[in-house]
């Protein structure tokens, strides 16, 4: 019996589109997978490496190849089950605007806390640049300066100024990238730019609530004309996919995380600890409030989307 061997490029229901070089088959699942630790709604995910065979005309799953990482989300509000968004992802970015929708720094910093935990390497990409206003535009500047002054790549970019993509592209390139955010963001646009003639579906977002129409409705793997993917997935409202301790939540705040070896006690949480390092460059303006606040919402546990 041949088996061959790809990567899950798209799941909808039982049918499971798994890519071999440029050819794409339809498979399904033989009998069930069980995967220890994980208890997920979906057997396979996309970014999923299979071995699959063929059984007269069906082409039929056999094995899930080891994952390297992979990123869930709860499957419904206080259950315990997850589902499985996307694995074996080398990069991904939150698509961000500052308007219509508007992504909160509470978003961002939980999404960054988020692939922290999960050892993602994460960036922002603000779209929509082209119609910013001035304000609009110091205040991503802000945030831009902020963001990259941590450690994380910042793109300010429009679907409809291509030119705009040129560093974005560069980092894409050869490998598989996650895009997220708000559902009317501009995630599909932008990939439609990125992949010329894939003709994504895009929705307007809706003029009364000022969000979006939540047009894109499972997660699907793009190639890339330069190589390497881009999952474009749906809109999501909140990042709190994550069950996180309490004493791991600074390891995911990278600046203070470099500040811990200077606080009094080595398993500060800097909330009122004496002689904390992250307490002290939050007085003298070293550590931003933004990101000062979004990591105590955290670390209690609040709600903080929008
Ligand atoms: N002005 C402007 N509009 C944009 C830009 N990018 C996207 N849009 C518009 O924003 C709306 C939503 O875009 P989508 O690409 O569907 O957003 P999405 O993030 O894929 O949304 P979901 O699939 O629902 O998660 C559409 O009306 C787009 O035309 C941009 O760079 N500039
Ligand atoms: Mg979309
Ligand atoms: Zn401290």
């Amino acid at each position: 019996m041949q088996t061959f061997e790809g990567v899950v490029v798209k799941t909808t229901g039982n049918i499971i589109t798994v890519q071999t070089g440029k050819e794409r088959i339809l498979c399904r699942i033989k009998g069930s997978f069980r995967i220890k630790d994980i208890n997920s709604t979906n057997p396979v995910a996309v970014g999923d490496y299979v071995k699959y065979y063929f059984e007269n005309d069906d082409a039929l799953i056999t094995e899930l190849l080891d994952r390297k990482n992979y990123i869930v989300r709860k499957s419904k509000k206080l259950s315990k089950q997850v589902h499985i968004l996307a694995s074996n992802i080398d990069h991904a970015y939150l698509v961000a605007t500052p308007v219509l929708p508007r992504t909160s720094t509470g978003f961002i910093d939980r999404f960054l806390a988020t692939a922290e935990a999960y050892s993602i390497k994460a960036s922002i990409i603000f779209t929509k640049a082209d119609i910013y206003d001035k304000d609009i535009l110091n205040y991503v500047n802000e945030l831009k300066n902020l963001y990259s002054g941590i450690g994380y790549s910042v793109y300010v970019v429009s679907s409809h100024v291509s030119d705009s993509l040129s560093p974005l592209k560069a980092q894409l390139k050869d490998k598989i990238n996650l895009f997220t955010g708000h559902s009317g963001v501009g995630k599909s646009s932008l990939i439609n730019v990125l992949i010329p003639g894939l003709n994504l579906k895009v929705t307007p977002i809706s003029e009364q609530h000022l969000t979006g129409k939540h047009s894109t409705t499972f997660a699907e793997m793009h190639q890339l004309p330069e190589g390497g993917f881009i999952i474009d997935t749906p809109g999501i409202r909140e990042f709190g996919t994550y069950d996180f301790n309490k004493n791991d939540v600074t390891h995911y705040f990278p600046e203070f995380f470099r500040l811990l070896p200077h606080c009094k006690f080595n398993n500060c949480i800097h909330v009122n600890e004496s002689g904390c390092a992250v307490l002290a460059a939050l007085e003298h303006g070293e550590v931003s409030p933004s990101r000062y606040h979004n990591y105590l919402s955290i670390l209690n546990n609040e709600d903080i989307f929008r």
